[in-house]
């Protein structure tokens, strides 16, 4: 059983939920089953939620024998070692917080596969390697904040046939990315178990960094003035990235409470089934992602 509470439709930092404590809303959920969630980004911050292989254990062998030796809390495909952590304030650490910010429980583990360097550069054989690793140890949600404006036929046959849903950033520069010449993968594969997400501030209009389109960038969640906490210090966050982490977070919470389990395309289903419209969002759904509305579906279903 979970409570999972919300203040409002905007995610917040722990800071600000004494705030409007009065104004939250709890519900009770039953606990089904268990989620990974692969993060495939920079380095992480090492936390609770972070992932364990429980066939590893370092000693220098590969015990599970899958090729990565001593890959006990995921793998760095960048310096191809078992290093995923940092202490510095980075990319990876923003997204695992925000998706944390949904609910941390012991049922949803995140799994960090570093494909990003210091400078937030990676390539793609590095995400393909990275999906492969995440399939193989049953993760059912995929994180993609980062992406490209190179088509790759290999990443797109890798995403095509995955069993995972995967929650990608629609990109910050501004496109609509229904236009001739106009690219940024994974989202413009257009595939099925893609779910595309575009940037909303706080008058759920489309934030003015955020790629859009119509036939393109399924959904909208908010993404501008996000604030975080982060060692007790509050941060303010902006884009795609992290609109896209919320939106794995709350995937991940459907994934476990639901009465049966969701595969990717019913999960992205359940998702789009649950947006609140608005004429102002240039999206495939016509609107956004909001936990609370989203929780409260959840709840007057069963
Ligand atoms: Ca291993
Ligand atoms: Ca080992």
């Amino acid at each position: 059983m979970i409570i999972l509470s919300y203040p409002s439709e905007w995610p917040y930092c722990s800071d600000e939920d004494k705030v409007i404590k009065s104004q939250i809303t709890k519900l009770k959920y039953e606990v089904n089953r268990d989620c990974i969630v692969a993060v495939i980004d920079g380095c992480v911050k090492q936390e609770k939620s972070i992932w364990k292989n429980k066939k590893e254990r370092i000693d220098g062998i590969d015990n599970d024998k899958n090729g990565y030796i001593d890959d006990v809390n995921g793998w760095n495909f960048n310096t191809n070692t078992n290093d995923v952590f940092t202490k510095q304030q980075v990319h990876g650490s923003q997204i695992i917080t925000c998706i944390n910010s949904v609910c941390t429980i012991n049922n949803i583990k995140i799994l960090p596969l570093v494909v990003l360097n210091n400078k937030n550069k990676g390539n793609i054989r590095d995400i393909i390697n990275a999906i492969t690793y995440a399939e193989t140890q049953g993760a059912q949600i995929c994180n993609l904040s980062v992406g490209t404006a190179v088509y790759d036929d290999r990443l797109q046959n890798c995403i095509k046939h995955s069993k995972m849903l995967f929650v990608v950033a629609a990109g910050n520069f501004g496109l609509n990315l229904d236009k001739k010449n106009n690219f940024w993968f994974p989202v413009s594969f257009n595939l099925e178990n893609v779910i595309s997400v575009a940037s909303i501030n706080k008058k759920n209009e489309l934030c003015s960094f955020s790629n859009y389109g119509k036939k393109t960038v399924d959904v909208a969640a908010p993404g501008e003035d996000l604030k975080y906490c982060f060692n007790g210090k509050t941060q303010i966050l902006s884009g795609t990235s992290f609109s896209a982490a919320y939106i794995t977070g709350i995937a991940a919470v459907i994934y476990i409470v639901s009465d049966t389990k969701l595969h990717s395309y019913e999960l992205k289903k359940y998702l789009l089934s649950t947006i609140v419209k608005s004429d102002k969002i240039n999206v495939k759904s016509g609107g956004f992602i909001s936990f609370k509305k989203t929780l409260k579906d959840l709840k007057d279903k069963k």
